[in-house]
């Protein structure tokens, strides 16, 4: 989501025009040629060493090819600290997740805190491989850690006015120098039906290969919902808010034609300005060909939650 293609004709593509991903791609094909780790010229050593977690192995994913550390955490999306692909490294560096605690409000029993290290004790950590696909037309396949959400929302205690839920990130333009700039309405702003917040394959993630979560990837906690788009995957969550109707999402709020609140990976539907039935794998290569897109992300069991919806209307 480049704010400079949003004003643009997209119908006209210049031919020396390049995207993010080939210009990334590129990149680390130099410096791979050049024989230098590209770990060791994008990142400072104390962020190599984050912290190592306990987690138990699950079977999702794992005949995946992962996508690499160094892209999985180089090649970001996260408006809060830069609009680029490389700026959520770079800027976040100073940013502080913890302590962390996450407000719990809206349609529940009592509204509550819940600090970082009780999320964690609410399940056990599990790795989850999935494929993540973002509305720009790359994916990646990250090996995640983290819980299912429906353990939070257990224990949050919702009341039968909770249909949906809004998940709040944290803004602090002090320290995040993105969102000094309004090419978003902050703070960011997801959401989920109620369904699908409970499905077992949307989960909290609070690390990825292994170890703690890269403040770049949204530390120290944020949503992973592998059938939708990736914007659907707020960082960095603050507050869980249950409420009763649909919330008005950032991404709504910024293009309602290009973004519904579904999002749910569809190759039959396409965005405005890209196409949703192929994607680019980050890392495969500058001459590695697109592969299709499946619908919901492959993640087929999901179906179900949509029974009778047109998802070309709920897009
Ligand atoms: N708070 C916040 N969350 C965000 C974003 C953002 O700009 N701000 N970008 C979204 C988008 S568009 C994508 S594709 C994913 C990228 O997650 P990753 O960088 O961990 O791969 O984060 C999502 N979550
Ligand atoms: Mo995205």
């Amino acid at each position: 989501m480049l704010l400079d293609n949003n004003r643009r004709n997209p119908s006209v593509i210049l031919p020396s025009e390049i995207t993010p991903q080939e210009m990334f791609e590129q990149r680390r094909q130099l410096l791979k040629v050049a024989g230098v780790a590209a770990t060791s010229v994008l990142f400072p050593t104390h962020l190599q060493a984050a912290p190592t977690l306990d987690f138990q192995k699950t079977n999702y994913g794992k005949e995946e090819k992962l996508t690499s550390f160094e892209d999985v955490t180089g090649y970001n999306n996260y408006y809060e600290f830069g609009t680029g692909k490389e700026d959520p490294a770079r800027e976040s560096t100073l940013f502080k997740p913890s302590p962390w605690a996450i407000k719990i409000e809206g349609a529940v029993k009592q509204a509550k805190t819940i600090s970082l290290e009780q999320l964690m004790k609410l399940a056990p950590l599990e790795e989850r491989i999935y494929r993540m696909r973002c509305v720009e037309g790359w994916s990646m396949v990250i090996p995640w850690l983290g819980l299912p959400l429906k353990a939070l929302i257990d224990w949050a205690q919702p009341t039968g006015n909770a249909k949906y839920i809004e998940f709040v990130s944290y803004n602090d333009p002090r320290h995040m120098p993105g969102a000094r700039i309004p090419v978003l309405d902050w703070p960011y702003i997801e959401g989920l039906r109620i369904d699908e917040a409970m499905q077992p394959l949307t989960i909290l993630a609070v690390g990825l290969y292994g170890k703690v979560l890269p403040n770049q990837n949204g530390a120290p906690v944020r949503l992973v919902v592998p059938w939708k788009y990736g914007f659907k995957g707020a960082k960095a969550i603050s507050t869980i808010r249950f409420v009763e109707h649909m919330p008005n999402t950032t991404w709504m709020k910024a293009s309602p034609r290009e973004y519904g609140f579904y999002a749910n990976v569809n190759p039959s539907v396409d965005h405005p300005r890209w196409t949703q039935s192929s994607e680019k794998r980050i890392g495969a290569g500058l001459f590695a060909g697109r592969i299709k897109t499946r619908m919901f992300n492959g993640y087929d069991e999901v179906g179900q939650l949509y029974a009778g919806m047109d998802l070309k209307k709920y897009f």
